[in-house]
């Protein structure tokens, strides 16, 4: 009998990946779907590889309550939240509700109706804001935007619902990864796009905020493997996931202007109104656990990633 997986946030970059692994894996996969979420034209093709698409919104106990009470799920994958950490400062009240009431929701229901179901929940770096690098499983907490605040909260209530009700819930402390289908307003896909804009002569400038902070990022497509493996792994474990290298947002300019041969110093300005109230310097994944306990690997390097983010980008631009 083929697994039924449900993806909260079917809609976003790692929902399109994430439906892709579970359909090619055999499983049944069901979607849950913001109404207002829109339909993103990049990421069309999730609904592919979605069995049943179900319209809801996590910070909705009784629609929840209700999913689960009408299906069995194996494994939940939840990945709906309020991903972008500038939006954070200026909405914090919808941040908390998504990313910490939200997941609250979502454990609750599966207390309640699903104690057998498996729970991956989707932490993040931005948990470790300015703890030195590397950040590892131990490593201490000190989260910089109502983002990281949110999502610890979220981080912590998985693991009291592990530990209280004996439930195989997990997280994931995923460190930046991005695709072709990041959304635009992150500062990869923001800088691949603009380099292409320049070189195809219909932009002039791209204007972005701190060039110096250094960030580990992967490809999501390797990403959603880890998240995957997570609920095989014999226990309900936390991992970091992370390529263990880190890079400043000027050497992410750097390598993808050089695609082109272009120097990104004639092109990139640095306007303040990118700038964040609260930064987070430098984060660098140490992902011991992930490769020996859990058997995990990146396959991609930042320069594989640049360049698949570029061909992408030219071919549909
Ligand atoms: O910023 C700097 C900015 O918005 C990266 C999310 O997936 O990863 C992501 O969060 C860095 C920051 O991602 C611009 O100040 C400079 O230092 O691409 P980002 P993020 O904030 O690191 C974590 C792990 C998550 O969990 C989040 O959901 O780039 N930066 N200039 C800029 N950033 C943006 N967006 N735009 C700029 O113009």
């Amino acid at each position: 009998m083929s697994k039924v997986a449900l993806i909260t946030g079917a809609t976003g970059q790692d929902g399109y990946y994430l439906a892709k692994l579970l359909k090619s894996k055999g499983y049944t996969v069901h979607g849950l779907v913001r109404r207002s979420a829109g339909r993103h034209a990049e990421r069309e093709h999730v609904f592919e590889y979605l069995d049943k698409c179900i319209p809801g919104d996590v910070t909705d106990f009784g629609t929840l309550c209700r999913i689960f009470e009408q299906h069995d799920y194996d494994e939940v994958y939840h990945l709906a939240a309020q991903s972008f950490v500038a939006e954070s400062f200026s909405d914090p009240f919808s941040t908390w509700k998504i990313n910490t009431q939200g997941t609250l929701n979502v454990l609750e229901a599966i207390r309640h109706f699903a104690p057998h179901t498996k729970l991956y929940n989707a932490a993040s770096s931005e948990m470790f804001g300015n703890e030195s690098a590397p950040q590892g499983i131990d490593t201490p907490f000190m989260p910089r935007s109502p983002y990281g605040v949110a999502k610890l909260a979220a981080y912590q209530l998985v693991k009291n619902y592990r530990e209280a009700y004996n439930l195989f819930v997990c997280s994931g402390i995923l460190f930046n990864h991005e695709s072709p289908i990041r959304g635009e307003l992150f500062v990869t896909r923001k800088i691949v796009k603009a380099a292409v804009a320049i070189k195809k002569k219909r932009q002039k400038e791209l204007r972005l905020g701190n060039l110096n902070a250094m960030r580990d990022w992967g490809h999501a497509e390797d990403y959603v493997q880890a998240m995957h493996m997570m609920l095989q792994h014999a226990r309900p474990t936390d991992f970091v996931i992370g390529t263990g290298k880190t890079y400043s947002i000027r050497d992410f300019c750097l390598y993808t202007f050089d695609h082109f041969g272009m120097n990104y110093e004639n092109y990139v300005t640095v306007s303040p109104e990118y700038y964040r109230p609260a930064e987070v310097n430098q984060l660098q994944a140490d992902i011991q656990p992930a490769l020996f306990d859990l058997g995990w690997q990146p396959t991609h390097t930042l320069k594989t990633l640049i360049a698949d983010m570029i061909t992408y980008e030219w071919n549909n631009s």
